[in-house]
This record gives structure tokens, C-alpha cells and sequence, in this order.
């Protein structure tokens, strides 16, 4: 019996996914995953702000089988803090057919980061939504930031488009390559050539280092499942702007969602919608995250 009890409004991932009509290319990449727990096994840290249902690697990587996928990037999730355990064995037992995102503290050692990089860990994260986690200062991120850049690591952004306006520079001065998680939250009600939206499209434009998960249409659309379709113009948008700097994945087991729970065949499904040719879908799938992920 685990010592940790998920949440009463946590809604536990879809227990069985249609198959998705759309069928991937070989090698494709679920680039936003996450392992939970088991909590027993690998505790949820202390300053958590949710205790989520447990979520395997065996589970996890029954569903990349089952949607079509070859790979994942597994993102340490806030629930587990700086203990990197639970991903780091999702990493170790995955063949190679894993990479991972970790989230450190300042203290971490020169020995613990290449334990990580061994792992397969190719990042951290930097989390700024602030029902997640406490504020870390930009100064302390920055620095974390030059010790794992010559790791050849890249840094995961995690904010809300309401925020970038005051985080705007210092993204714009990380000396790595930053991912941005779910497209940086727009507010999927206003239009994508407003200036919310154009904001993060400015960023990207500017600065090619930046790139941007087309990620979480179960989060982020106010009309929702099955077709989410008022996710769609801001994931083509980027798409069809940024194709070498845009990457695609589940969020399985999709944490904090309390209103639905998306089943995952629908999620692939929407990709031909984000990504209207095949060419697109292979640099999207294939191309991009094997690039950054997989390049050793
Ligand atoms: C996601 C989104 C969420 C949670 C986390 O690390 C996390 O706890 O990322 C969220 O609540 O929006 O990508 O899993």
C-alpha cells in the first residue's frame, strides 16, 4: 500500500486509448511524457503542490507500442521535485529508447550531472507557473544554465503567456537551446495574430535558439476533446513557421487536468491537423527530436 494518496479531484489517465486512425512515421518521438511514483518506490517529493495516481514506465512504454511510437522524452514533473529517480529508471530501463529532462538544484555535483547525462538526461527544466512550484530566482536558474550548457544539455521552459512579457529577456538570454512546454499556455480565446500570441511567435522569430512543444490541447482548448479544434491554428502556426524548432507529445499521464481526461488516440490524431504534410510530420516526429535528443 503507497504511502501517498492521489488528490480527490485527480482524474487517472484514460485506461484504454482507441487506436488512432493517423499512423506515425518510424522512429517518432513522444517528446512530453512523464513517470509518477510508484509512490512507494520513488517518494513524491515534500514541497509538491499535487500527489498524482501512480504512472509506470511499463505503462508509459505499453503506450508508445500501442499509439505508434518508437521513443519518448520523459520530463521530470514537479510532484517528484530534484529526485530525479523515478525517470532516470524509466530511462535506464528503455533500451536507449528514452531520453530525459531533469529538474537540479545549484548544489548539484559535476559527479551527479554526468550520472544524469549517462542516464540519457539531455536537460533541465525550469518551471515558472506558480501553482506548481516555488519561485526560483532568474540568478540561480542562469547559473544552472552555464553549468549544463557545456554538458551539451538544453533547458525546458514552463510558463504562462501572461508572464512572458516580464520573462521575456531573460529566455532571450539563456545560452542554451530553450524548449517551451505547450507553446508557452496561450489563451486559446483570443487570435493567434494578436498580441499574445505574437509575442511568443517574436521570440522564436528572434531567437533561433528557441523552440516550442506543440503539446497539451487537453489543457489549453476551451471547446475540447475529441477535435480540440481551437488548439489547431496555434500549433500550425508554429508548425508551418518554426518546422525545424517544433516537437509533439502526449503529456501522458496529463497531470492537474480536472475537467477531462483525453483519450491519447485522439491526441494523435490531431497531428495531420498541426502538421499538414509529410514532410512536416517527419520533421515534427522524427527529424527534430532525434536531432536534439539522439544526436550521441
Ligand atoms: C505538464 C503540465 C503540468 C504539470 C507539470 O511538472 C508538472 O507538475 O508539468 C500542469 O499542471 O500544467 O506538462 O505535465
Amino acid at each position: 500500500m503507497s504511502r501517498f494518496t492521489m488528490d480527490d479531484n485527480w482524474l487517472v489517465f484514460h485506461p484504454s486509448p482507441s487506436k488512432p486512425q493517423y499512423v506515425p512515421p518510424a522512429g517518432a518521438v513522444d517528446a512530453h511524457c512523464h513517470v509518477f511514483g510508484p509512490g512507494d518506490l520513488f517518494p513524491f517529493a515534500p514541497e509538491r503542490k499535487y500527489t498524482p495516481c501512480d504512472a509506470s514506465y511499463e505503462q508509459l512504454f505499453a503506450l508508445r507500442d500501442f499509439l505508434g511510437f518508437s521513443r519518448n522524452v520523459v520530463v521530470q514533473a514537479t510532484c517528484h521535485g530534484a529526485d530525479n529517480r523515478a525517470m532516470v529508471d524509466a530511462l535506464q530501463r528503455s533500451n536507449g529508447l528514452a531520453r530525459g529532462i531533469a529538474t537540479v538544484r545549484e548544489d548539484i555535483t559535476d559527479a551527479e550531472l554526468a550520472e544524469l547525462d549517462a542516464a540519457g538526461v539531455r536537460g533541465v527544466r525550469f518551471n515558472f507557473v506558480k501553482r506548481l512550484v516555488d519561485t526560483t530566482p532568474p540568478e540561480v536558474l542562469r547559473r544552472i544554465a552555464d553549468r549544463i550548457a557545456p554538458l551539451g544539455w538544453h533547458v525546458v521552459i514552463y510558463f504562462e503567456a501572461q508572464d512572458l512579457p516580464q520573462l521575456y529577456d531573460f529566455f532571450a538570454s539563456l545560452p542554451t537551446v530553450v524548449v517551451v512546454d505547450h507553446m508557452g499556455r496561450p489563451d486559446l480565446s483570443k487570435d493567434v495574430d494578436g498580441p499574445e500570441f505574437q509575442l511568443f511567435v517574436k521570440l522564436m522569430r528572434e531567437h533561433s535558439n528557441i523552440w516550442s512543444k506543440v503539446t497539451c490541447p487537453e489543457r489549453l482548448s476551451n471547446e475540447g476533446p475529441p477535435h480540440y479544434s481551437d488548439f489547431i491554428p496555434f500549433a500550425r502556426h508554429l508548425v508551418d513557421h518554426f518546422s525545424d524548432r517544433v516537437l509533439w507529445g502526449t503529456d501522458w499521464p496529463h497531470p492537474n487536468l480536472k475537467t477531462h481526461m483525453p483519450d491519447d488516440g485522439h491526441l494523435v490524431d490531431i497531428i495531420p491537423h498541426i502538421a499538414t504534410t509529410e514532410a512536416l510530420r517527419l520533421q515534427l516526429l522524427v527529424d527534430n527530436p532525434h536531432r536534439l535528443y539522439w544526436h550521441r
